[in-house]
């Protein structure tokens, strides 16, 4: 079968808000005290927004009341969305558009498969929203990655089965959810990190044509 499903993270895959993750935690982490690098940083990418806070309160031993909890998480995503609101295309990563034309050309189904809620949104802003046959992401999944739910509600949407979808993925908690998948794991990003993928690729220049035609032809 030559049509297959080809699933996208978001963050770290076709644009980098990742930086305005970091602006918002760091200033809610700094706000109660607690210090926040670009390290602990790294530890957050494809974490949900909730595990995200609980581990910022844990790495600066600061317990508060759910009440609380809420409202912090409110106030972070609120400062988010004040970074991505002036978004542009201009902001998707480089090479990215020229394997999303391919895919279409192709005629192969692409799908989005992200833990944020801001997804959507994201989308629209750099004009990509139409982009997708399927869109799943942190408002449609109750179980956050390595849990490979997003990409098994994304494989039933495309109407594909998950052997025959790859995963294009820059964290090592979506690696995992789409190998449990039993999907093809492609990391974008260092090859030490993400050794768990079954390819990694830098970036998209690194991926060819033929790199993807095989991907289409293969059983
Ligand atoms: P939000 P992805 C993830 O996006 C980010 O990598 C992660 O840092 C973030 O906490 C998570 O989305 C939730 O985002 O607060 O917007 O719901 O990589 O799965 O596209
Ligand atoms: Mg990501």
């Amino acid at each position: 079968m030559n049509k297959k499903g080809f699933i996208f993270d978001l963050d770290g895959v076709i644009v980098d808000t990742a930086k305005y993750h970091f602006l918002a935690w760091k200033k809610l982490a700094n706000d109660l005290g607690i210090d926040f690098t670009e390290d602990q940083n790294e530890q957050l990418k494809g974490v949900s927004r909730v595990k995200s806070l609980e581990k910022i309160l844990n790495w600066g031993g600061v317990s508060i009341s759910e009440e609380e909890f809420n409202q912090l998480m409110d106030k972070k995503n609120q400062d988010y969305l004040s970074y991505i609101e002036t978004m542009t295309k201009d902001e998707i990563l480089v090479d990215v558009p020229k394997v999303l034309d391919l895919l279409k050309d192709e005629n192969q189904g692409v799908a989005l498969g992200s833990a944020s809620k801001n997804a959507r949104t994201i989308l629209k802003k750099v004009a990509l929203y139409d982009t997708f046959d399927a869109i799943v992401d942190g408002t449609n999944v109750s179980k956050a990655k390595p849990d490979p739910e997003v990409f098994m509600i994304a494989a039933k949407n495309l109407d594909i089965q998950p052997e025959h979808c790859i995963v294009f993925e820059d964290s090592i908690a979506g690696i995992q959810a789409a190998n449990a998948a039993n999907m093809v794991s492609i990391g974008i990003g260092e090859e030490d990190v993400l050794s768990e993928a079954d390819f990694v690729f830098q970036d998209f220049t690194e991926i060819t044509t033929e790199f993807i035609t095989q991907l289409i032809n293969k059983h």
